[in-house]
């Protein structure tokens, strides 16, 4: 693959998410800081030739085709890799895993860690509901870690990489892992692995 440029805002899981898998594959890219919070997100040339979307990440290719969304990035820059399984079914379980992350862990503990760590809004103030959404999808994890080492049984693959990312900063959102102690051991078991 030729070197890619890689917009990105660090700090945030969606984008750990596709450094790490880069990173892991070793694939060459260049990362652009991208300062969401005072508008670099928004302006013209980034909406236009970057991502309408206003988001990151967001990958600019040798050939100037773009592509969004944290889990659809990883996947593409991830292809023909150990980090997808080869088994249709377990390539499924992964899949699953990643809309999960997407429609239920991510809108819980990323969106209460953002209220506290960016906004800087008080913990009494935040709807009490993100709490408990964000405990339930620990306690899933941890109910599918204690007899597993990684999501999908038998490998790392991204599903393990999508969910580390906000996992792990969880605790900046208010969110104690003491309860957790399968997804603590998994935490570390993917830092093992992983060079971020
Ligand atoms: N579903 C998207 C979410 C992207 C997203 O929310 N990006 C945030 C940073 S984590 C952002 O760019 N926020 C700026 C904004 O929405 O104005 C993904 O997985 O890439």
């Amino acid at each position: 693959m030729e070197a890619f440029t890689l917009y990105g805002f660090t700090g945030s899981g969606n984008c750990e998410k596709v450094r790490m898998v880069a990173d892991f594959l070793s694939l060459p890219y260049q990362w652009i800081e991208t300062p969401i919070f005072d508008g670099a997100a928004q302006t013209e040339d980034f909406l236009q030739s970057i991502n309408p979307a206003g988001q990151v990440p967001a990958i600019v290719f040798a050939d100037q085709r773009t592509l969004a969304q944290s889990n659809a990035i990883m996947l593409y820059l991830a292809e023909g890799s150990a980090l997808i399984p080869e088994d249709a079914y377990r390539r499924a379980q992964m899949h699953a895993w990643l809309f999960w992350e997407q429609y239920t862990h991510e809108p819980a503990i990323a969106v209460r860690r953002a209220l506290i760590q960016y906004r800087g809004v008080d913990e009494a103030d935040i709807d009490p509901a993100l709490m408990q959404k964000g405990m339930a999808a620990l306690g899933l994890m941890e109910r599918s870690l204690v007899d597993q080492d990684w999501l999908v049984k038998g490998q790392m693959s991204l599903a393990d990489i999508a969910l580390m990312a906000y996992t792990r900063l969880a605790p900046q959102g208010g969110f104690s892992l003491a309860p957790f102690p399968a997804i603590q051991d998994w935490l570390a078991r993917c830092e093992q692995h992983l060079t971020r």
